[in-house]
């Protein structure tokens, strides 16, 4: 490569001049310049300054296996020089997104043994609603077309993602979003658990918010509802133990189907190949992407539950959907090597057994009793840390997300990467984290809320 030729101050104009960024303030970014990411390797990534960073963030919760692994270029490697492409379509295959989808099958919930490839977990969302609605129309329901979705909920910034996902903002931008998608509120009991209310009540108030959306538009117009187990960039929000089980009850008492998008969960990162494992509960679809490839290749895979493969098979007839790159050998090479590295490092029981626990203690012993923590959350390797002015309170700084962002920004300039949603500050780093790497973290981010904490109280 030979970016090595331009020095930052060129990149960064050609950068302005030429790249528009997801999710960017652009006029922002021409004003303060891009920060170049040139290498990485292992937990840390460097910047074209040479500034070590301890990426809290595994790239975009993805980087599970960490940066440079030689195993995963070399798979890619030999895919590319034997067989670079060829399609899905029209009864043909490759046999990689073959082996893929056994191995995925193997991994995945019982009742879950197809597949259907993407590239992004934007893609996969579209294929899971296109697939549902098509399935309630195969077993003679079109009108049973109707998804329960949440307030603060990401799945995607297609029109299809931005829809199903409730995130205001970016649903004023969308000016006309996919009919029939209504949200309800998510289980985030520290904003919106009543003075007094436990977490197992409002576990269930939150589930019953579902159950009421269900009886407003009548059980036979309700197609499903779609969840993250965890909400990730929501800002990390853990449901109350009650939430997921009344969810699925509610989900058969009605026959709703459950999709759940563990597009940041999948693959290890709560201590399970899945969440669903984790929180014991079973899906008709699983959305999955990200760390399916440890982010090495684009690749998604939604992961199809018998009940709705079954009648696809049985019912028959064309379902009118796929992407050029559905089933790319090179991606589900990549997938199969990583997926091997994390069977035979033994991430996930890691996770688990270890680090997640581990990750946990560190966070209470040592954050929750900063002054301006309010509380500290986390389920395997995915942590939140909620900041406010009053941890008696929970009153915020002014100025939401004011406060995170100077947390976020004294973490990074003592090298440690991660991300504020409004004024929550989220963790999700690779599963190749050790102790020591959790005791580099938690030192960096208690150094960075004590800065912040003497700016924001100035
Ligand atoms: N579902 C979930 C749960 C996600 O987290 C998507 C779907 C969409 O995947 P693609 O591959 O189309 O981006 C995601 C993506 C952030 C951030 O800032 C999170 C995601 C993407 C970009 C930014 O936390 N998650």
């Amino acid at each position: 490569m030979t970016y090595q030729n331009y020095s930052l101050k060129q990149l960064q104009e050609i950068d302005a001049a030429h790249h528009l960024h997801p999710f960017t303030d652009h006029k922002d970014l021409r004003d303060a310049g891009s920060r170049m990411i040139t290498r990485a390797e292992g937990p840390f990534v460097y910047d074209s300054e040479g500034k070590e960073i301890l990426d809290g963030m595994a790239g975009l919760w993805c980087v599970n296996v960490g940066y440079g692994r030689n195993e995963l270029a070399e798979a890619a490697y030999a895919q590319m020089k034997e067989l670079p492409y060829y399609n899905s379509f029209f009864k043909c295959t490759t046999p990689t997104p073959t082996l893929l989808a056994k191995k995925l099958a193997e991994i995945a919930p019982a009742n879950m043994n197809q597949v259907f490839y993407g590239s992004s977990g934007s893609e996969a969302n579209d294929t899971a609603l296109r697939l549902v609605r098509h399935y309630w129309a195969l077993e003679g329901k079109p009108q049973k077309n109707r998804i329960i979705s949440r307030n603060w909920a990401y799945h995607g910034s297609t029109i299809t993602g931005t829809s199903l996902g409730g995130m205001s903002a970016m649903h004023g931008q969308l000016n006309g979003a996919v009919p029939n998608i209504v949200h309800v509120m998510p289980p985030y009991a520290y904003e919106l658990a009543r003075p007094g209310e436990n977490d197992h009540d409002f576990g269930l108030r939150a589930a019953k918010a579902v159950e009421d959306a269900i009886l407003e538009a009548g059980a036979d117009n309700v197609a499903a509802f779609i969840g993250e187990p965890v909400m990730g960039a929501g800002g990390v929000k853990i449901a109350p133990e009650s939430y997921w089980p009344e969810i699925q009850r509610i989900c058969r008492k009605y026959d709703v189907l459950l999709m759940l998008d563990e597009v940041i969960t999948g693959y290890g990162r709560t201590g399970e190949w899945f969440a669903a494992q984790t929180l014991g509960i079973e899906a008709d679809t699983i959305t999955t992407a990200k760390a399916l490839t440890s982010g090495y290749q684009p690749l998604s895979a939604l992961l199809v539950g018998d009940r709705i493969a079954s009648t696809l098979v049985e019912r028959g007839g064309e379902f009118y959907h796929g992407y050029t790159y559905s089933g790319h050998p090179v991606a589900c090479a990549v997938a199969l090597a990583n997926l091997d590295i994390i069977e035979k490092e033994g991430l996930v029981e890691r996770v688990r057994e270890e680090t997640g626990p581990y990750l946990a203690n560190a966070l209470t012993e040592r954050l929750a009793g900063h002054g301006i923590v309010g509380e500290v959350r986390s389920i395997g390797l995915m942590a939140a840390i909620e900041i406010v002015k009053d941890k008696g309170t929970r009153e915020r700084f002014e100025n939401v997300g004011f406060a995170a962002a100077t947390v976020r920004d004294h973490a990074m300039a003592n090298g440690m990467m991660m991300r504020a949603v409004n004024d929550t500050m989220i963790l999700s780093p690779p599963l190749i984290w050790t102790k020591e790497t959790i005791d580099m973290a938690c030192e960096r981010i208690g150094k960075a809320l004590d800065l912040a904490e003497r700016d924001l109280r100035k």
